[in-house]
Parts: C-alpha cells; structure tokens; sequence
C-alpha cells in the first residue's frame, strides 16, 4: 500500500462557462467559482479540476487556446485566478488545471506565424503537407466531421486538424514545440497549482507518413494511426523528466481508446509518465458501429465486465480514474439510472458505486444534485461544435431530423453544459442575465437550494459517501472482487485490505431483485456503512430484499 494524497482524494470538475455568472453576461465566470467554494468545500471534496480558463475564441469552448499564459476575458483576470487558487488552498482543497497540448487555436500567435510562409520558423510548429491530386493529404476525419484537414490558402498547404479546423494539432516531432509546452507547464506550476488533467493526451504521437484510415467512407477514422502512437511514452518520459518530476503534483490523462494494458503503460509506478489516465471502455458501453451516436442499449453484464477488468488488471500495477460522467458525456442519472420518479434513488445507488471502488473518484459538476440531461425543441438552441456539425453532416447523408435529434438527446455534450442549477429563481441563480446555453427547466425542482435543505438529498449523501471513504482505507487500497458475475440485476462485489472487508451491493433497476450472500463470501456479522435506504437492525445479509435501485455497503466481520 502505496500511500498517497491523490488516490485518497476526491476530484470535482468545474466547467466554467456554466457553474456560476458573476456579473450578469449569462457566461460563468471565475469571480462566480469564488462565490461558491463553500458550497464544494462543504461537499468535501479535495481537488477541483478547472476546465480551460485559458484566451480562446471558443469555438470549442476553452478547449482551443489561442494564448496559454493569460485567462479568458470572459472568465475574469490573473488576478481573479491567483484569488480563486488562494481560496481553494485556504480552504484545504487544491487546484488542476487543463493541459490541452494535442492542438492549439487557429488564432494562437504560433498558428497565426506559421500559415504564413513555407520558411517562417513556427512553420514546423503545426503538421503541413501537400494535397495529392487535388485531395487531402489523407483520408482522416475528424472527431467534429469531415477531413481532419484543411487548405490554407497562403501557401497552398493543408494543416491537419484531428478536432475542429480551428483547432490544428501541434507538431511534437518538433523539439521547439515540446519545450515551449514544458516551460509553459513550469510557469503555471510555479504559480502553484497541483496538476494537471491533459486532454487527449494520447493523440500527440503521429505515425511517420501519417498513412491512410482503413476504411472505405470518404473520411475515415484513422485512430491506428496516431492513438498510442509511436513516441507517446517517450514524449510522456521526457514531460516527466524536465517538469512533472519537479514538483509534488498529480496528473490525470484523458486518453481515447486505451486498453488496461496500454494504461498500465502511461500509469505503471515504474514508468515515471502520469498517474492516472480516463479510460472510455465504460463510455463506449453504448455505441454501436459508426460510433457514438449510433446509441444501443448496454446491459448490466457487460458494464460489470468492464469495471472488473479495469479494477483487476490495474490492481497493484497503476492507479484507476472512477468517472460516470463529464462535460463531454450525457449526465450519468439519465445514461445509466433513472432520471424520472427515482431518480434520486437511481443516482444515489450510482454514487455508492462511484466511490466505493479502487481509483479516485471524479464529480462533474451538478452531478452531485442529480442533474439530468436536457431536450431542447431546436437545434438552434444547441451550442456545442460536436452536435453541430454532426447534424449537419447527418442531414446531408439523408438522415431525419428527428432521429438525429433522438441521438443528441441522449449522447449530445450539450446535456452536461447546461448551467448549474442553484435556486428557483429565474435561470436557476445561475445569471441575472441570458445565459448562455439555456437552462434545464427542471430547476425548479432539481437545485443546490433545495438539495442542501433536505438531510435526505443527493448532495448529503455525496457528502457522506466521501466521508466513509476518508474513514476507510479499504475502500482506497482495497482488492475488489465481483460477486454474481452472469447477474443481470445487481452488481455486488467485495473489498478487502488485510483484515478490513467491505461488501457493496447494487440493484441496477427499478424492479425489486433478492440478493443472496454467495457462500465463498465468509461473514459472521455485519454492520451497515451507508444506503440509500434505511434497513432494520440485524438484518439477514444472506438474503436480502432490494428495493428500487437500492444501494446497501456493509463491513463484514
Ligand atoms: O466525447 C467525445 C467522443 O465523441 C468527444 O466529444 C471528445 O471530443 C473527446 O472525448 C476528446 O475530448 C477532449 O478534447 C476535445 C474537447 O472538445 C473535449 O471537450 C475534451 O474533453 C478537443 O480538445
Ligand atoms: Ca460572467
């Protein structure tokens, strides 16, 4: 047992454009952060994970930085930051910032440099290539659609864009590239924040002579090609080495497509890369061929798989990331609970299973108060460039508007972005303004107000379930074994750490199931840790009633 503050801690994501407006612009803002660090220092939580704060001309949201060293208008200032830095640290609670790496903004004064001519010295800062016949270089699409290239007209070269076109990945074959990331890391380390989260992280590698998809489309995914790709770990080694080594830090990489055995790989003690990585094996549960919006049913046997595999082969070699949700995946209530008359059970038993497994676990925002996902009647009222684009490009292959809508309802990023519901007043208390993504009407039921006035709510028992895991180290260090593998109702499994065991039982649905205590699971007596129901004393744990969604954590002696 490897003690350290990061795996004992738990981390809340804030996306800034939709947790509080201080000023009445409908965009939330770091001034509005500050106004709420006592609502999450009372959740409890250890670590806030900021998303990008950085300049950007949003066109995906902060995530394309067109100036890493200075903070976002919209956002505030330096000095509201170092504020909101002071305020978390005062309070015990640290800050990580996002790393976006993989690409910068068009508008980044690199970019703007580069496209100028073949010999200006940021050319080789971005990927260039000629056209082939009058086509791309390749047959690449991006993740927001189309080609992941585009021509520039000044000098007649496409520039690679795995995102959006105003995104243009960053060329790390290019030493200069690489140290102009580390000395800007070191800058924000300095100013002492406590890690970092780095977006697609394992894309930065590109296979030499960037090769054609497989695949018969016009464009086509061409993940083999720069997933994993063939200098990752030593570009990852080298990070370490020169800035992350330095400090007493913790990192988290958002990495597309790894398996656990390429995880161990970015996140094995021995390899001096990151410490934990977001796996999206569990996110996929759900796509069917041609990817996420092709949503399929997922079933409780093959969610089980996919935790287990993930807790037995991280187990002992490198450290687990716990997630069920974030700003770019619909909110869990809804994907994987219920989010109509019980939801507040569904996401409670859901929570129970968050933090009750090996990682760290990660709150997004309004998570913690059962926020669902959103309907809006038009496209019109949809902001993000994902959903956009791929409506477009959906309606000009033919498909209906309706079925298309149908996706976005239940995969958009949109359902995670809508704004923190505070209160029932207009706009949820998120803006005295017009926000700028409309508000789910459910506020005015779902809220902070209301969930921090009912000892029953959602938030206090997050609040409580972050406790127990304080108070116990099983629940951190502990091995996990799964119980009633082919069930396909309840997910049960054991925790053990020496002599300390905890068992953890969840009925995934709105039917009521029985669970019984398989025999290999030696227990005398129990005692009840937390649920989301109450229980009669001296219960029989050898067969025990669930009711819907009931989530039950004994220790067992
Ligand atoms: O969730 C996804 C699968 O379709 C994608 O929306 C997402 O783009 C992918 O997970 C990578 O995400 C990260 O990088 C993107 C940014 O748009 C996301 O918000 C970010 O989390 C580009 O920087
Ligand atoms: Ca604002």
């Amino acid at each position: 047992m490897n003690r350290t503050w990061w795996k004992e801690s738990v981390v809340y994501q804030i996306y800034p454009r939709s947790f509080q407006d201080s000023n009445g612009d409908g965009i939330g803002d770091i001034p509005g952060i500050i106004s709420r660090l006592d609502y999450l220092k009372q959740l409890g939580v250890d670590i806030i994970w900021l998303s990008p704060v950085y300049e950007s001309p949003n066109d995906d949201n902060g995530y394309d930085i067109s100036n890493y060293q200075s903070i976002m208008d919209d956002f505030g200032t330096i000095g509201d930051w170092e504020q909101l830095l002071y305020g978390l640290h005062s309070r015990g609670m640290k800050l990580i910032m996002d790393l976006v790496v993989n690409h910068s903004s068009d508008e980044h004064v690199w970019f703007a440099e580069s496209r100028k001519s073949l010999e200006n010295p940021y050319r080789d800062y971005y990927i260039w290539r000629d056209g082939q016949g009058g086509q791309e270089p390749n047959n690449w699409s991006s993740f927001f659609s189309g080609s992941a290239w585009e021509l520039d007209d000044a000098t007649g070269q496409y520039f690679l864009h795995l995102f959006s076109k105003k995104q243009p990945d960053l060329n790390w074959e290019n030493e200069k590239v690489r140290r102009e990331v580390y000395d800007m890391m070191t800058w924000w380390l300095d100013k002492g924040i406590d890690g970092f989260r780095m977006d697609v992280i394992n894309l930065i590698s590109k296979v030499q002579g960037l090769p054609d998809a497989a695949g018969e489309g016009t464009y086509n995914f061409g993940g083999e090609h720069f997933m994993n790709g063939p200098r990752i770990h030593e570009f990852l080694q080298e990070m370490n080495r020169e800035v992350l080594s330095k400090y007493d830090v913790m990192t988290v990489g958002e990495t597309i497509g790894v398996t656990p055995e390429e995880a161990v790989k970015y996140v094995g003690e021995d390899r001096n890369e990151l410490n934990m990585v977001f796996q999206f094996e569990l996110m996929d549960i759900d796509s069917g061929p041609g990817g996420k919006w092709n949503v399929q049913p997922w079933t409780l046997p093959a969610f089980k798989r996919i935790m287990s595999k993930w807790q037995n082969e991280m187990y002992g070699k490198g450290w687990n990331s716990l997630y069920l949700n974030n700003h770019d995946q619909p909110r869990m209530v809804s994907r994987f609970g219920n989010d109509g008359e019980l939801r507040k059970e569904s996401a409670k038993m859901l929570a129970t299973l968050l933090h009750t497994l090996q990682g760290t676990p990660y709150i997004y925002q309004g998570e913690e108060l059962g926020m669902t996902n959103v309907k809006f009647d038009s496209i019109d009222q949809y902001q993000d460039i994902e959903t956009l684009n791929m409506f477009k490009e959906y309606r000009e292959a033919g498909h209906s508007a309706q079925n298309i809508m149908a996706s976005i309802y239940s995969k958009g990023r949109d359902n995670a972005r809508t704004p923190m519901q505070w209160d029932t007043t207009l706009h949820s208390g998120f803006t005295t303004g017009s926000p700028w993504l409309t508000v789910n009407p459910n506020y005015t039921q779902i809220n902070a107000e209301e969930a921090l006035n009912d000892p029953d709510s959602i938030f206090h028992y997050y609040r409580r379930l972050i406790e127990l895991r304080k108070q116990h180290d099983v629940i951190v260090y502990g091995k996990y074994d799964l119980l009633l593998e082919q069930d396909e109702r309840i997910y049960a499994y054991t925790r053990t750490l020496g002599e300390e065991r905890q068992l953890v039982v969840l009925n995934f649905y709105e039917t009521p199931v029985t669970f019984e205590l398989p025999n290999t699971v030696a227990c005398t007596s129990s005692e009840r840790l937390i649920g989301n129901y109450e229980i009669n004393e001296g219960l029989d744990l050898q067969r025990l009633e669930l009711r819907p969604y009931e989530a039950q954590v004994f220790k067992l002696n």
